[in-house]
């Protein structure tokens, strides 16, 4: 099956018309073995052509003098080719495993790309991403955190699926995307913490850009796996298969998963209410490649959530339904100077029930004494797409980027007293948001130990609301007219990497960006925010917020050995955070409305070390520190994780596996006072235990997985409303694979 593969690989590549076409080989730098199968890539999305069984390939150097090499287990590389032929060594990544999870600071530093273990299935996306140096997660239970880069989140960070869109449906944030992919259904994750990937990403945000498995010719495979943990009574069962036809023109893949949670039990053994949860997630995909060797892919995803508890909020999400679709035409590789490389239409639906009928609402202090169901929704379609031009001899990628959303949430407030009328709450009607963007991005090898890179961005954007009686409520508040007129959102990136030496790297990039109030800062009415418990509303007028962000990386890494430091600082202008307006008064409710608040900055780094002694024993190290401040109001910004990081010792011996780790992080007492209510955080460590074993030549793994050994009492400072994390818990899942 691999050799028709490699020869239906070898008949599509396209040989140059003009110059001397070049044979490179790719080699595994620890094994020496061929590397199969590796992606030749021309930018982010061209790939232009694949490794044979042999690890060869052909390519004319003139015509593509830098190219990106990726293969799933190795570090991604990007060089430049001479010409002739030559080997090509990959990096492995420390740990190998099926699929690979990228990270990204400055994305054209070859050694700066570090691939990280794949945790074993059962472990969620949440505590994945909650690993990775430079981010952590606001936390409200057990269920969906949100994720966080740099100390930034939800509308300051791009967090996509597939380069989609898809917007949140809950006002309170209880679902954040992340949710919607399974690790099992994720190929890679690529996180561009410096935002400098302005081209294909817009904003020149932070991005965290989830990367679904897609449909691949093979011959079948299924794997099934399942878990079971205590005390809480997790239980959750996987399945995923693939197949194609015989000469792979047609390829398609499945997965289904289910899970079910009890509430968790803390450090000492007390039980948390409302942090149960279940949920349902099926993926489909399918691929078919033409004669012409044009592929199609059709991807969708639907994911079910039902009874999630949320115990640091006032209500709990009944249903959290997500349908999202995707159809994605890929050229197939030519060296024409104008081209488009792929192009992908998308929709998706996101719809949300909360209500807080399990709660004892007579007794709470905020909004006491009613029921208050809340429903919400959003429709969003889009267009991507990316090709490469020439232009006075000038070579450079482009990307096209549209989508429209519809977004609209409601609330209701049923008084227990049967006395006081029943009310009706509109917290986002008919708001619509569209945007257009143009990104470019050039290479220049300023000689063959420096590049540079620049991207730049073009945008237009409206966020607009259909009703006018939804509008007539911010005249009133604000005393003027809505306007919806559409405003052009600019930015730009630089960055240089220099490699003085093979093993060491300096990278260093500068990025401007421009970004407008979301749809809930611009037209969000009566919006509960969790995070620091106040009712927000919006403000149509919020001037673009501005950044510029500086960011410098040193990476040294040898075959075994790296260790990489990476310093950043970001200053904000024009700073959209909620001001107080009222104070909280009898009902307990207090409220803000969003305003630029003037300058602020995050500024802080992270340093990582990856050591590999023997083929045995390998230890691992993360340590990231975040510094911010609203200087205009000269005070720490909230939420903010304090001094963290984690130790991981691996030992490999055999068909055994054993991990290690203790995670730990310093006492917070840098908090926000006067515009936020927060309290300090004590310091805390913990100790976790993996044992991984394979059995029955590979087919089937186990394994076994005690987290919090101490079973510590303890709660993370960007744990809202101070919900402690899990005790001691022991879980043991298997795995088996058919092939
Ligand atoms: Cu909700």
């Amino acid at each position: 099956m691999r050799y028709l593969l490699t020869t239906l690989l070898i008949l599509s590549w396209v040989s140059s018309a003009y110059g001397q076409t070049g044979t490179y080989r790719v080699i595994d730098r620890a094994t020496g073995d061929p590397v199969v199968q590796a992606h030749i890539k021309s930018g982010e999305e061209s790939v232009i052509t694949t490794t044979d069984t042999d690890g060869y390939f052909t390519l004319n150097p003139e015509e593509y003098p830098a190219i990106i090499i990726t293969a799933v287990g190795y570090q991604t590389r990007e060089l430049v080719l001479r010409s002739g032929s030559g080997t090509i060594y990959m990096n492995p990544a420390i740990f190998r495993n099926d699929s690979e999870l990228v990270v990204i600071a400055g994305r054209d530093n070859q050694n700066n790309v570090q691939a990280y273990r794949r945790q074993h299935q059962a472990e969620t996306m949440d505590q994945f991403l909650d690993k990775i140096d430079g981010l952590s997660a606001n936390r409200r239970g057990a269920f969906a955190w949100e994720p966080v880069v740099r100390g930034e989140s939800d509308q300051r960070m791009n967090l996509m699926i597939d380069g989609m869109q898809v917007f949140k449906a809950c006002v309170d944030k209880m679902d954040p995307i992340t949710s919607y992919v399974e690790t099992n259904n994720l190929s890679q994750l690529h996180i561009d913490k410096s935002g400098s990937e302005v081209a294909q990403n817009g904003g020149g945000r932070s991005s965290v850009n989830l990367i679904t498995r897609r449909a691949e010719p093979g011959p079948l495979s299924v794997n099934v796996s399942s878990a079971f943990r205590l005390p809480d009574n997790y239980r959750t069962f996987s399945m995923s298969g693939s197949t194609s036809d015989r000469d792979g023109r047609n390829a398609i893949r499945f997965s289904g998963s289910y899970k079910k949670a009890d509430d968790y039990t803390a450090g000492g053994g007390r039980q948390i209410k409302n942090t149960q949860y279940e949920k349902l997630n099926l993926n489909l995909s399918y691929r078919h490649r033409f004669e012409s060797d044009h592929t199609l892919e059709a991807n969708y995803i639907s994911d079910k959530a039902y009874d999630i508890g949320y115990p640091a909020l006032l209500m709990d999400a009944t249903e959290a339904l997500a349908d999202i679709g995707q159809l994605r035409f890929s050229f197939a590789p030519n060296d024409r100077n104008w081209r488009m490389d792929f192009i992908q239409v998308y929709a998706n639906g996101i719809r949300h029930t909360m209500d807080d009928y399990s709660r004892d609402v007579e007794n709470r202090s905020v909004m006491g004494g009613m029921h208050m169901p809340m429903y919400g929704e959003t429709l969003t379609g889009g267009l991507r797409a990316g090709g490469r031009g020439v232009l006075l001899n000038h070579s450079f990628e482009w990307f096209l980027d549209g989508f429209a959303s519809l977004a609209d949430g409601e609330m209701e407030m049923n008084s227990l007293d049967p006395g006081i009328e029943d009310m009706f709450i509109d917290n986002l009607r008919d708001v619509n948001t569209r945007r257009a963007n143009i990104g470019l991005k050039h290479r220049f090898m300023l000689s063959d130990k420096l590049l540079f890179k620049a991207e730049e961005n073009i945008g237009l954007k409206t966020v607009t609301t259909g009703s006018d009686q939804y509008a007539s409520f911010f005249e009133g508040l604000y005393g003027r007219d809505v306007e919806s007129r559409p405003r052009f959102l600019l930015s730009g990136s630089g960055s240089l990497l220099w490699m003085p030496a093979d093993a060491l790297s300096f990278s260093g990039s500068l990025v401007y960006s421009e970004r407008m109030g979301n749809h809930m800062e611009l037209f969000g009415h009566y919006i509960y925010n969790y995070t620091d418990g106040f009712f927000y509303d919006g403000n149509p007028w919020l001037k673009t917020e501005r950044t510029i962000n500086a960011d410098f990386n040193t990476t040294w890494e040898t075959d075994a050995h790296s260790v990489s430091v990476s310093l950043f600082r970001k200053q904000f202008y024009n700073y959209i955070d909620g001001i107080i307006t009222e104070d909280s008064g009898a009902t307990g409710v207090r409220f803000k409305r969003y305003a630029n608040t003037g300058d602020a900055v995050i500024t802080g780094g992270e340093f990582r070390s990856l050591n590999r002694f023997s083929h045995t024993l390998s230890i691992e190290n993360r340590i990231s520190y975040l510094f911010a401040e609203n200087r205009s109001l000269g005070e720490p910004l909230p939420l903010i994780p304090p001094l963290k990081g984690s130790s991981i010792l691996h030992f490999h011996f055999g068909k055994n596996k054993l991990m290690g780790e203790a995670e730990w992080a310093a006492a917070q007492n840098r908090i926000a006072e006067t515009n936020s209510i927060e309290d300090k955080t004590d310091a805390f460590a913990t100790l976790h235990l993996t044992w991984e074993r394979s059995w029955f030549d590979r087919s089937v793994t186990s394994v076994l997985k005690a987290n919090n050994l101490l079973d510590s009492y303890y709660h993370t400072h960007t744990s809202i409303g101070n919900v402690p994390e899990a005790g001691r818990t022991v879980m043991l899942s298997l795995r088996y694979a058919f092939r």
